[in-house]
């Protein structure tokens, strides 16, 4: 795709941006030593107690670079309607006209670092390249955990594989265009951003921020957004979903990939500790996969990533331990409290907060401050290799077979514990129709309810609807038999005051267990008007203190309020025209009439 070599790429870019000095990176130990080391000398990072947490860092950021900017993100195709309802969209070659003029000179002053990266192992069939190039040593870090950098990755280009372009600036140039010098902040970036994706060429171009969703390239932009196109012209699926491996007491293994739009608890569920006993659950990523066919007319999954990017509050001892302990050496922390001995701690480390902290925006912090000690969107980056549960295939570029599909969102109301599909087309319905509570991952109002399908709603790279189609013909492509099946799940519904009807976190696995029986067709379930519910006998309830009335309530299926929801949705597809496939419409109308038979 790209035409350009990567050498003309930077000669090109370095040309636009004028930088002092251009380091190419290799994603070596002696680089991050160097890198850290720069770091810290300008006061972007504070090196942590090396006793407590050694080679971590934290890193504060301005307090307006603080999430994803879903509302200066553009997808820039040719036409809008390959854009779709659901993102920005702007004219290519109007968007490239514009971010000239701001990368213009954007990195004078500072050093341009050339990132080579892959997504997925290097020698996996399933694996893509890119280059990043950005003027944020905190983004080449980030990516040295996030990514496979290496020399490597140029070797493949240079025998012709193909790449990405992935340009990015924080858009705080040290010097003006007479040579005056203006000072530098700890967390230079501007306050106009653009985070701009040209899917017909396979660019990224990201101006102005540096925050982790926005500027690690690899991630949202390339494995999401342009990696969603690829999907759709090479016939395999880029996806919002982590995955694991379930393995029950007698040894049967299933491979399980989940969307859950962001801050839905992806990571916790990618690294279970099931409260039943004999149950295992191995990570093999928490936030991204790619899904293909193989040749045995399979689908397969890798994860692309090599690194956790992590919502760290909320991951606690008692919640996920297992991230508690990935985290214990070699990450960066952003935007979390820093604690009087030189450590970190955020809302839901510990039942306590400790008397006294430095909160995320370098203030005195104590319980009594009446605001939160670290951001509600404040972040761990550390490599996959250092979870103790790590699946030993988690970088095996064959991937894992992929038995199951779930699909999760918060719902406080009317989305039961779990339900599955009737067959794949209803699967990509119930995908297709996720709506979850906002959260602190993108700006917005937390709470609100927002439609997110497949969890994909920010990170879709086309029309949705297009998507839709996509993963309606991938399963027109392969037999039914051989297709993973797929499930709804809610760990987040409410009683009428408000309390959360199932307990959640490794209660979890009591529905995982269902799933799998499920699989193995040890269980039968009950046809219900929005698909297959459990029988209530055959959920694993041992030990497990929950009310009948509370179980009720948690499959309760409300008629009203499904007629309800229906309504919304038929608004919600009418948003897609004629980009709406049939089958959509087909199953909208099934919904409705099975609820006109309740
Ligand atoms: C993330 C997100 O950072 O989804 O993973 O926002
Ligand atoms: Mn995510």
């Amino acid at each position: 795709m790209t035409v350009l070599t990567v050498e003309q790429w930077v000669a090109e870019t370095a040309k636009l941006t004028q930088p002092s000095e251009i380091v190419w990176c290799d994603g070596s130990s002696a680089e991050w030593l160097k890198l850290t080391e720069l770091l810290v000398s300008n006061g972007t990072f504070i090196r942590l107690n090396p006793e407590l947490r050694p080679n971590s860092f934290l890193a504060r950021t301005d307090p307006a670079d603080v999430a994803r900017v879903e509302d200066r993100t553009f997808i820039c195709s040719t036409h809008e309607v390959d854009a779709g309802p659901t993102n920005n969209w702007r004219d290519p070659l109007w968007m490239k006209n514009l971010l000239r003029s701001l990368f213009k000179g954007s990195m004078r002053g500072r050093t341009m670092y050339v990132v080579p990266f892959a997504m997925g192992p290097l020698d996996s069939p399933q694996a893509r390249f890119g280059v990043e190039i950005t003027d944020s040593p905190y983004v080449v870090l980030s990516m040295h955990i996030m990514t496979r950098v290496s020399n490597g990755v140029l070797e493949k280009i240079s025998k012709g594989a193909d790449w990405v372009p992935a340009l990015h600036s924080v858009g705080a140039p040290l010097l003006d265009e007479n040579g005056v010098q203006s000072p530098d902040t700890t967390w230079p970036c501007n306050v106009e951003k653009y985070i701009a994706q040209f899917p017909e060429s396979n660019e990224i171009w990201s101006f102005g921020s540096g925050y982790g969703g926005n500027a690690l390239l690899g991630k949202k932009c390339m494995s999401l957004r342009i990696g969603s196109v690829l999907g759709r012209n090479e016939g395999w699926l880029a996806e919002h979903m982590l995955l694991v491996k379930l393995t029950s007491p007698s040894g049967k293994n299933f491979h399980i990939a989940a969307a859950f739009p962001s801050a839905c608890g992806k990571t916790n569920l990618a690294m279970l500790r099931p409260t039943l006993p004999g149950w295992k659950v191995a990570t093999i990523g928490d936030d991204i996969a790619w899904i293909a066919p193989d040749s045995d007319g399979r689908l397969r999954a890798i994860n692309p990533e090599a690194g956790f990017f992590g919502v760290a509050p909320g991951t606690g001892l008692k919640t996920n331990p297992v991230a508690v302990e990935t985290m214990r050496a070699n990450t960066i922390f952003t935007n979390v409290a820093l604690t009087e001995d030189g450590d970190v701690w955020w809302e839901g480390l510990t039942d306590d907060a400790p008397a006294n902290l430095i909160d995320w925006t370098g203030k005195a912090w104590s319980p009594l401050s009446g605001s939160p000690a670290a951001h509600p969107n404040s972040r761990f980056t550390v490599s996959l290799s250092q979870c103790p549960i790590i699946d030993p295939e988690w970088d095996s570029p064959a991937g894992v077979p992929l038995d199951a599909i779930l699909f999760g969102g918060r719902r406080a109301t009317n989305v039961p514990l779990v339900v599955e599909s009737r067959d794949w087309e209803h699967g990509v319905f119930m995908g297709a129709t996720i709506s979850s509570e906002q959260t602190a991952a993108a700006e917005g109002v937390v709470g609100t309810l927002r439609r997110d399908p497949f969890a994909m709603l920010p990170f879709c790279g086309y029309n949705m609807g297009d998507y839709w189609q996509h993963w309606l013909k991938v399963g027109q492509s392969l037999k039914a038999d051989d297709l993973p099946r797929i499930f709804q799940v809610n760990w987040f519904r409410k009683d009428a005051n408000g309390k959360f009807l199932w307990p959640g976190f490794g209660e979890n696995a009591r529905v995982m267990e269902w799933i799998a029986r499920r699989l193995e067709n040890e269980v039968s379930a009950q046809e219900s008007a929005i698909g297959k519910l459990p029988i209530i006998r055959d959920l694993n309830l041992e030990g497990l203190a929950i009310s009948d009335e509370k179980l009720a309530e948690i499959f309760q299926i409300d008629k009203a309020a499904w007629h309800h929801e229906a309504e919304l949705t038929a608004e919600y597809f009418a948003k897609f025209g004629e980009q709406l496939p049939a089958e959509m419409g087909q199953q909208l109308e099934l919904l409705r009439s099975n609820l006109t038979k309740l």
